[in-house]
């Protein structure tokens, strides 16, 4: 297996000042991530599909300067909440990137989607940041575009370890897995091998409660650390993404739901038997749960869920019933979403760089 140590030396003159732009995705688990060690190394595998609509764009506008220093805005005004995750990033990454510590730096980033939905901007945001950070470093050094997006995905491990897998669509796993060739615990990598039908799979969020989740992702993660069931867990992880894998590609619809349902249930199996124990999941996510299994049962229609680590759902289905389904939005569900707010997002393809100056 090709190893990376993601050190390179700079080959060419460094830019006094200039910008980076980039876009980066959200992504919802389908094989959850749930446990992990120092420094932000996984419990168990994960796999992902990338979304489309919401994501985050960023950009770094960079100066020579004399000491590093960085400023934060989203949406153009300052935001204090997230500088000590900025921080922590910035000192985890120094090793990978001293080139990034000569300048000062202007961070400014805007989300699609609802600032405040429950929608977890810290994938989305910390991939877009790395991505940007990479490609000026692909600028002074010399590498291949894959070896950008493998730093990107490793450094934003750093942020968030979800964020890794923002990086590359329609699918992402993060984590070794014995029988998955150049899985890894320090990046994501993309996963391909997946039937049409799932390329174009359609996830459409119901905002079910938009307040801050009164457990944090990353107090959750710790829990497992004692946690009296973490070893079946992470077994069952492991069976789960190889399992998924199989039925990604011969899009057997029918088995991804009863196996993507029971990680999204095992999910919040794991919160509620912690110690301390807690749920993230209010009323309206058990009423959406229990109507898209009568739907289901009733028409056929291969409608099914998914959750994060938080209250609302994501409603995943083939394309096709696109229309069905926002039907049955409006005349069954939408009565639990609050402010009747839902997103309709769909499988994507990952991050991007939007533009690139240098002075
Ligand atoms: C996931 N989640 O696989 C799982 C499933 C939420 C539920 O990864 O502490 O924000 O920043 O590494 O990535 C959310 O946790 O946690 C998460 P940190 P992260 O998407």
């Amino acid at each position: 297996m090709k190893t990376h140590n993601f050190k390179y030396n700079p080959i060419n003159n460094f830019p006094k000042s200039g910008l980076v732009s980039a876009e980066s995705p959200s992504n919802i688990a389908l094989v959850k991530y749930w446990g992990k060690k120092p420094i932000q190394i996984p419990t168990n595998p994960s796999l992902s599909f990338t979304l489309k609509n919401c994501h985050t764009v960023t950009s770094i506008e960079f100066k020579k300067s004399n000491n590093f220093s960085f400023n934060f805005t989203i949406d153009g005004k300052k935001n204090t909440s997230f500088l000590p995750k900025i921080e922590a990033f910035f000192s985890r990454i120094k090793e990978f990137t001293p080139f990034l510590f000569q300048y000062s730096i202007a961070i400014s980033t805007k989300n699609t989607f609802p600032h405040s939905s429950g929608i977890a901007s810290s994938a989305s945001g910390f991939s877009a940041l790395a991505l940007a950070i990479v490609q000026l470093e692909q600028k002074i050094s010399d590498f291949s575009d894959e070896d950008k997006y493998l730093k990107a995905s490793f450094l934003s491990r750093l942020g968030s370890g979800s964020a890794s897998r923002s990086l590359y669509g329609p699918c992402a796993i993060w984590g070794h897995h014995k029988s998955i060739e150049f899985s890894n615990n320090e990046f994501a990598i993309p996963h391909l091998k997946i039937h049409p039908t799932f390329k174009s799979y359609q996830d459409t969020i119901l905002l079910i409660d938009k307040g801050v989740k009164k457990v944090s992702s990353t107090v959750g993660h710790n829990l497992m650390n004692n946690h009296p069931f973490s070893e079946q867990r992470y077994n069952q992880a492991n069976q789960n993404l190889k399992e998924l894998i199989t039925l990604l590609e011969t899009e057997d619809i029918e088995k991804f739901i009863s196996l993507t349902e029971s990680e999204a249930l095992t999910l919040h199996a794991m919160m509620m038997t912690s110690n301390p124990y807690f749920i993230l999941m209010k009323e309206g996510t058990v009423s959406v749960i229990e109507r898209i299994w009568e739907f289901r049962k009733e028409t056929n229609i291969p409608l099914s869920f998914t959750l994060d680590a938080g209250a609302n759902v994501h409603l995943l289905y083939p394309k096709s019933y696109k229309q069905t389904v926002m039907d049955f939005i409006q005349s069954e569900l939408i009565v639990f979403c609050e402010n009747q707010q839902y997103i309709c997002d769909e499988v994507g393809s990952g991050a991007k760089i939007l533009k690139e100056s240098y002075a």
